[in-house]
């Protein structure tokens, strides 16, 4: 059998790992006459190494958990109390699609999907559901809640999402990881990083948290939340001032020098100090630093995109390499994400040409405002500061939301709407799941989904340079079905009868791989299925911009960019300042002085996992990091019950007093399931709805609270 070997009475078979992050890793599971017995990270694929995250490792408990859907579900109870009973497949499909008819026949807009990264294969996150919403005409999601800030600031300045090649960072000799907490989220090139060190890198975070990752860099720089833009603007004027630079680099591979050059006039380490919060002397001996260490690669990742400017910091940072030639060499330059070599046959896969209707498009990251009848509407009225916004009337409003890969409950901004949008009587919610989440709690109509080890998919990577297979190595659980299948099910149901509704998930992936992109050439279907993963074609030692050849509308390396001229956009890398903070909105901070991040529990994956036993007992209980002088002030001894709170709302935590978290700013690891806390909130009560700059992405740690003993 493909990807699957025998072995003593037992099978071995290849997968991949569904979720969110960057390490994708190729796995192998041993399964005993139809029961999975392990899951390990394959030997033989180069990042994973042999070796799993204390997640994944404990995959089984999750495939296996008692707390599993088993068999779809209609609502007997209030909304969000969690009382259902059980149905049949044909009673839910018939419902949905009863309900669905009805609403199309009005304005199918007026149907919203809601899916993000719960699974990242193409097959069960972006293929048959997409071709079934397009057919609909159901409105279309702008899936902002993650990236979408970051690939747009990077691609100004770089023109894609492609950097260093993670397999060569043990050749460099500083690492600057900013913004990025690899032990947590990124766990498969830390020993990337050690390896470096061991060979004589500098490892600096820049991180206004003493992450798991900071406490082991050897140096750290805690700087205030959503002030990396201003950081690197500082760096670059000392960088050009003396003469630090690369002239022959950016003469002939970069754009704009001359405009930088004055732009940066502005932002001297003396101005930047006081807004970051970091000395004059940190900020010229790291700038010396920087552009004095070869080869130099800066890991920049989610912690600094997730603010009003978050799109502006990331371009920013994006251009220090160029100007310091770092990308000479392939143990050089940065990384923000690999997704961008990929290349797949997307609108083969999603059918993007079945959209009749143009529909609107609705922000995920303001799901609240959706479901409670308004949209967001960004407005710019100067090129260097972050969008004006404001809520329009939705019409028409959204009467029915499919949730499937996401919690929205728990994991969106500001809660408190969100929940009341889902507990609208005139909302038909529909949420296919592997776990009774919290928004499970809300819907009409639930339905039971297979785990990664029940179903076929292929997947690309975020976090190195191999495509994956991942072939199902058991029979579904209970009455689980694939993402995929419930929507081929419920299209014929809807009487949608193109071809591409009959596909089955191998004939998707194969029109997935089937394209001319030069990286995807030579990777088949059948072989990547056998062998579990494929390297892309790229060289063994990629270095992707060592001559230029950046996928810039130029080709060079965009300092100044024109595309965001044209979009009334600053040209110019310029800092954009979070929309709360003490400096920037001094009467709120009146009232809520401490800025809160809210960064990943280590033993949680977004809000998967922390439902279940192994993993909330690692995590114990929610937390809130607070400083020593912060606490004091407040009466705060380590252990108090604290609540948090500003305008939107507030939850409950334990406090733990240390220096982890910088004077000023709060941290509470997240993302905890509601009905699993003692007040039933988390810390996405208190985020904003805001959104950045560019990407329109979720902006989670631009939010400003006051703390009290309770
Ligand atoms: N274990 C685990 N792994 C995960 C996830 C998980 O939930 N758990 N989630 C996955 C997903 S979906 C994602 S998107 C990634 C996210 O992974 P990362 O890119 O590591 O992102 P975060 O952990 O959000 O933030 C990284 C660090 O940035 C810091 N930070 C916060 N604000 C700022 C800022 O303004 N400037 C700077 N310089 N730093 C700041 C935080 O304190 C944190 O330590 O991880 C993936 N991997
Ligand atoms: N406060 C705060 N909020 C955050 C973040 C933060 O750092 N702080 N991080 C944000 C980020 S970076 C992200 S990416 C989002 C993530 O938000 P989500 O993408 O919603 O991620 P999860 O919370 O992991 O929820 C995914 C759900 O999909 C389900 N699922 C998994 N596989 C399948 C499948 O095959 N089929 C179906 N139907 N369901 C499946 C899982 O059981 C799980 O409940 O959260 C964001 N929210
Ligand atoms: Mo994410």
């Amino acid at each position: 059998m493909e990807g699957s070997q025998m072995n003593n009475g037992l099978k071995t078979v290849r997968g991949a790992c569904p979720h969110d992050c960057p390490d994708t890793c190729a796995l192998v599971v041993t399964v005993d006459q139809g029961r999975a017995v392990k899951v390990a990270g394959a030997e033989d694929h180069p990042t994973t190494n042999g070796f799993l995250c204390t997640k994944v490792n404990r995959y089984l408990e999750r495939t296996y958990s008692p707390q599993r859907v088993l068999h779809p579900m209609k609502r007997a109870g209030e909304k969000g109390k969690g009382i259902f009973k059980r149905i049949s497949w044909d009673e839910a499909l018939d419902t949905i699609a009863a309900k669905f008819k009805e609403i199309a026949a009005n304005d199918p807009q007026a149907i919203l999907p809601y899916s993000y990264a719960g699974t990242m294969g193409l097959i069960q996150s972006e293929s048959m559901d997409r071709r079934f919403f397009h057919k609909l005409g159901a409105s279309l999601l702008d899936r902002t809640i993650c990236a979408s800030a970051g690939a747009a600031g990077y691609k100004a300045t770089i023109g894609a999402s492609i950097g260093t090649d993670p397999e060569r960072f043990n050749e460099a000799k500083l690492i600057i990881i900013w913004g990025s907490n690899p032990i947590t989220s990124n766990v498969h090139l830390w020993p990337k990083i050690l390896e470096a060190r061991r060979n004589g890198a500098k490892l600096i975070a820049i991180d206004p948290y003493r992450s798991l990752t900071a406490e082991k860099c050897d140096e750290h720089i805690a700087l205030l939340p959503g002030t990396d833009g201003a950081l690197a603007l500082a760096l670059m004027h000392v960088i050009i001032k003396e003469g630090l630079v690369d002239r022959d680099y950016i003469d002939t591979y970069t754009l704009g020098f001359e405009s930088l050059c004055e732009r940066v006039l502005e932002y001297s380490p003396s101005r930047v100090a006081p807004i970051t919060g970091v000395s004059e002397e940190t900020i010229i001996r790291l700038a010396r630093e920087y552009a004095g260490t070869k080869p130099a690669i800066i890991r920049l990742n989610y912690g600094m995109q997730r603010h009003a400017g978050g799109g502006m910091a990331v371009r920013t940072v994006a251009c220090l390499p160029a100007l310091t030639g770092a990308w000479r060499s392939a143990a050089g330059g940065a990384l923000l994400s690999t997704s961008g070599t990929f290349g797949a046959n997307t609108d083969a896969l999603q059918r993007p040409d079945l959209i009749w209707n143009n529909p609107r498009t609705i922000n995920m990251s303001a799901i609240g405002d959706a479901l409670t009848g308004y949209q967001r509407v960004q407005s710019r009225e100067d090129i260097s500061h972050a969008p004006l916004e404001k809520l329009e009337p939705l019409d028409p409003p959204v009467s029915a939301i499919y949730v499937y890969n996401s919690n929205p409950a728990a994991i969106a901004p500001d809660s408190g709407k969100v929940l009341a949008g889902f507990k609208r009587d005139n909302l038909f919610t529909v949420v296919h799941e592997i776990f009774q989440t919290d928004t499970a709690d809300y819907a009409d109509i639930v339905l039971p989904a297979t785990t990664q080890l029940e179903h076929f998919d292929i997947h690309r990577a975020y976090g190195h340079l191999y495509m994956l297979a991942n072939n199902p190595s058991i029979e579904p659980i209970g009455e689980a079905k694939p993402n995929s299948e419930v929507f081929r099910l419920l299209a014929e149901r809807m009487g949608f009868e193109d071809d591409c509704f009959k596909d089955s998930d191998e004939d998707m992936a194969r029109q997935a791989l089937d394209t001319t992109h030069p990286r995807m050439q030579g990777i088949s279907l059948d072989d990547l299925k056998e062998r579990g993963w494929i390297r892309l074609n790229v060289p063994e030692i990629f270095a992707p911009f060592a001559e230029g050849n950046f996928p810039t509308p130029s080709g060079k390396c965009e300092f100044f960019s024109e595309t965001l001229a044209k979009q009334g956009i600053d040209p110019l890398p310029v800092y954009i300042p979070p929309r709360e903070t003490v400096i920037d909105a001094p009467e709120l901070a009146v009232k809520y002085p401490l800025a809160m991040i809210s960064p990943p529990a280590h033993n949680f994956l977004n809000s998967s996992f922390a439902n279940l036993p192994s993993f909330l007992k690692a995590e114990k209980e929610p937390r809130l990091d607070i400083h020593p002088q912060d606490a004091a002030s407040r009466g705060i001894n380590d252990g108090d019950r604290v609540r948090i709170f500003n305008e939107r709302g507030a939850f409950t935590v334990k406090a733990r007093v240390s220096e982890k978290a910088r004077p000023g700013v709060v941290v509470a690891l997240s993302v905890w399931w509601k009905k699993l806390t003692h007040d039933g909130c988390n810390a996405n009560d208190v985020t904003s709805q805001a959104l950045t700059d560019l990407g329109a992405a979720a902006t989670f740690y631009d939010t400003l609270v006051e703390v009290r003993r309770v």
